[in-house]
């Protein structure tokens, strides 16, 4: 099945966020760098606004947009989980993963496993570029860099580890990015873009279903710079609708405050009073308040393991 001749494709998850397109577009680079020139980044989705600007603002085209991997030789970066990969992925001869999240290959084995939990994937590469000596320009540098930062809330979140420090000042070495903090902040804004979406379309943007033993929540992740602003009785009716179409145990909306450093959680659903019990909070209006809690990987999904492992 497997051609080696054949062009080998690099994929991140659907819904991308900046981390999974910089990673695919900087493991291309790497590939070049050190000669290998059969690998293309790709991407399966629409980008988000971030993404776009990211691009534009330093000269470089997005990766081809490509839905379908059947039948292609493909690297999958900044996700593993099924659920996250790009169409045709049952037909794709999935040779590699690259990926900094909790993994569930089950189905695939692929020849090369890069996983470790740091702040994004593209710290990752940046490690296997700065590994190799592979040469960046400036413009390439700063999308790398500006990936990490989007990806670990500008160095603030919980899951940033001292690779990603180190790689953001390697790159900024190039990059030459004055204010890093400020930076940060212009690539939030970026993508707060939460006012123009309908509540259904809120929920729908960075969705994630999640199941343990039997039991099936949802966390929609919502980053925004003021989450006092965004309507949440319109976010919870809506939450309800989908629960009555698919009712699951839980269905969550995070709204994280970047610069508060915050989250009101949104929630509907049975079990809430087996989230009351284990934060030790009541739920008012649906709606819980959450101080220092900004990862739904790191701070939120460690909730859900507890209540529903046992
Ligand atoms: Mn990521």
């Amino acid at each position: 099945m497997e051609d080696l001749n054949k062009k080998i494709y690099i994929v991140g998850h659907t819904k991308p966020d900046l981390d999974a397109i910089a990673s695919a577009f900087g493991y291309q680079k790497f590939k070049e760098g050190v000669g290998e020139y059969t690998y293309q980044a790709i991407r399966c989705d629409r980008v988000n606004a971030q993404t776009e600007w990211v691009f534009k603002k330093y000269n470089t085209p997005l990766p081809e947009y490509i839905p379908d991997i059947s039948g292609m030789n493909v690297v999958l970066v900044d996700h593993t989980f099924p659920e996250s990969r790009a169409k045709g992925w049952e037909n794709a001869n999935i040779i590699e993963v690259i990926d900094h999240h909790d993994v569930k290959l089950e189905d695939i084995i692929p020849q090369s496993i890069t996983i470790r939990p740091c702040g994004s994937t593209t710290s990752l590469i940046a490690q296997k570029i700065f590994k190799n000596g592979v040469l960046l320009n400036r413009n390439i540098a700063s999308i790398l860099l500006s990936a990490i930062l989007d990806d670990t809330l500008g160095l603030k979140s919980p899951t940033t580890i001292k690779l990603d420090r180190e790689m953001v000042n390697k790159l900024n070495e190039i990059a030459q990015i004055e204010d890093l903090d400020e930076y940060s902040k212009i690539l939030f804004e970026k993508k707060d873009i939460w006012h123009t979406l309908s509540p259904k379309e809120i929920i729908q943007e960075d969705l994630r279903e999640v199941e343990i033993n039997g039991n099936w929540f949802s966390i929609s992740q919502v980053e925004t710079m003021n989450n006092r602003e965004l309507k949440k009785d319109q976010i919870v009716n809506e939450l309800e609708v989908l629960n009555k179409e698919i009712p699951f145990n839980l269905r969550l909306v995070m709204l994280t405050d970047l610069l508060q450093k915050n989250c009101i959680l949104l929630v509907v659903g049975k079990d809430i009073p087996l989230l009351e019990k284990i934060l030790n909070q009541r739920v008012i209006d649906n709606a819980l308040f959450l101080p220092n809690v900004v990862s739904r990987k790191k701070q939120i999904l460690p909730i859900f393991q507890e209540i529903y492992s046992k």
